[in-house]
């Protein structure tokens, strides 16, 4: 079977989820890392985003559209449960985080660091300072969410888990979100537990 190729920049949060994947199931992939909206990028995705895939003559965008093609072609540990209560929270949290926090915590928090739109080059403070609130609300959600069972959908590790670990990187290492964090102590520990996996510490991003 062809080798597949996922492609998208490392330091890119849905990319990195398409690339534990490959890694929690062993499946051999190559990393082609162009940036959103590249040539070869927008001729697979309509809106130009990463990560978007490539297996033989099989073309696929979306991340979780990935994650379910390759977790149903390739052997190796299930990571959409096949237990329907066990896969509709897979999908309820995948939903969760991809259409709400990850607006939040990526797209207008994180972004505002990485991408400074201020005059100066320095990041909106206010802009920042408005989405602070909702950035401790959801990572306290996210804290409760997973007090109980140890992962996001109950009591087992599931994509939904893949889903969430990148952005989490994320969070640790910005100030508002750090503390928020440290504060969170289930999500703490539900953090460093999934970090020591491989598929996580063997898709670490290249320090900026
Ligand atoms: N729903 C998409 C979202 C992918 C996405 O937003 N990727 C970001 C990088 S992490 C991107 O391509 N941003 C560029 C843009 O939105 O134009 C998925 O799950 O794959």
């Amino acid at each position: 079977m062809e080798k597949v190729e996922i492609i998208g920049p490392a330091p890119s949060t849905y990319t990195r989820v398409a690339r534990m994947v490959c890694e929690e199931k062993a499946i051999p992939y190559d990393l082609k890392p162009l940036p959103p909206h590249s040539p070869e990028v927008s001729a697979i995705h309509p809106f130009g985003k990463v990560p978007v895939m490539r297996h033989g003559d099989f073309e696929l965008c979306e991340s979780k559209a990935i994650a379910t093609y390759l977790d149903l072609s390739f052997p190796g540990p299930k990571l959409i449960p096949t237990d329907p209560r066990q896969a509709a929270l897979t999908e309820q949290w995948v939903s969760l985080v991809n259409t709400k926090m990850d607006g939040t915590l990526v797209r207008t928090y994180l972004l505002n660091y990485i991408f400074p739109k201020g005059s100066d080059g320095a990041p909106d403070r206010k802009a920042i300072d408005a989405v602070a609130p909702a950035v401790k609300e959801e990572l306290d959600l996210l804290d409760r969410a997973v007090a109980k069972g140890g992962f996001l959908a109950g009591d087992s590790f599931t994509f939904a888990d893949i889903n969430l670990m990148p952005i989490l990187a994320y969070m640790k290492n910005f100030p508002e979100s750090g503390t928020a964090m440290a504060a969170a102590k289930s999500l703490s520990a539900y953090y460093d537990r999934l970090a020591a996996r491989p598929s996580f510490q063997n898709t670490t991003p290249p320090r900026r």
